[in-house]
């Protein structure tokens, strides 16, 4: 599926984030930047070793402890048709305190801040959380269409929400008002 809203600045589709072509892709990451299953090992298989490269450099330089939640990073998309990779790290659900949905928010606004900031304006989301990190899906939707929807009218940019599965995609819509 393929479904268009704020006068097409906003793609909802379902598919595979790896092959996007655009600016950037966001990974669904975790702390470490080194790796992991899902959305995060899918780009790193088919990005290759440049993108974990960078992930370590900015390990080592930047972040020792990990990068916290709700942060973003970027590095070169390697051999994806994506120019960059932009890897943020998802809230575990009911880890947080409470604070579930403000970090989810969080995920997204930082990505596009750190997009804006390196002149990035075509900007591919996987759904943040909702696999390993457990966020129910029709919880994460809302939350993430408001956020995206302020994006929008706070920058001029294109978003692309990318779910794995037709019905991911379809429930995102059915949940997202
Ligand atoms: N394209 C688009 N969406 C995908 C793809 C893909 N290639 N692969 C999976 N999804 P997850 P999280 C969807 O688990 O919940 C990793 O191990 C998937 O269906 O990738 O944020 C990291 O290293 C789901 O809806 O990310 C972390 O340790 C969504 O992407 C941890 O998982 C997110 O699922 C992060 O967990």
């Amino acid at each position: 599926m393929h479904e268009e809203f704020f006068d097409g600045r906003l793609i909802v589709k379902s598919g595979d984030l790896t092959d996007e072509t655009v600016d950037a892709i966001v990974n669904a990451a975790n702390s470490t930047l080194l790796g992991g299953g899902g959305v995060d090992g899918a780009i790193h298989r088919r990005g290759g070793p440049a993108i974990l490269k960078e992930c370590r450099d900015i390990r080592a330089t930047r972040y020792p402890d990990g990068l916290p939640t709700g942060e973003a990073v970027i590095t070169t998309g390697g051999n994806l048709p994506a120019r960059h990779v932009i890897h943020t790290v998802g809230p575990i659900y009911g880890m947080n305190a409470g604070r579930d949905a403000e970090l989810l928010e969080a995920c997204y606004r930082n990505s596009v801040k750190l997009a804006v900031e390196n002149d990035l304006s075509t900007i591919a989301f996987p759904s943040i959380s909702t696999g390993a990190y457990g966020y129910p899906k029709h919880e994460a939707a809302p939350i993430v269409f408001r956020a995206v929807a302020d994006l929008l009218s706070d920058h001029s940019i294109e978003l692309r929400l990318v779910f794995f599965s037709e019905s991911d995609a379809s429930s995102f819509v059915q949940h997202c008002a």
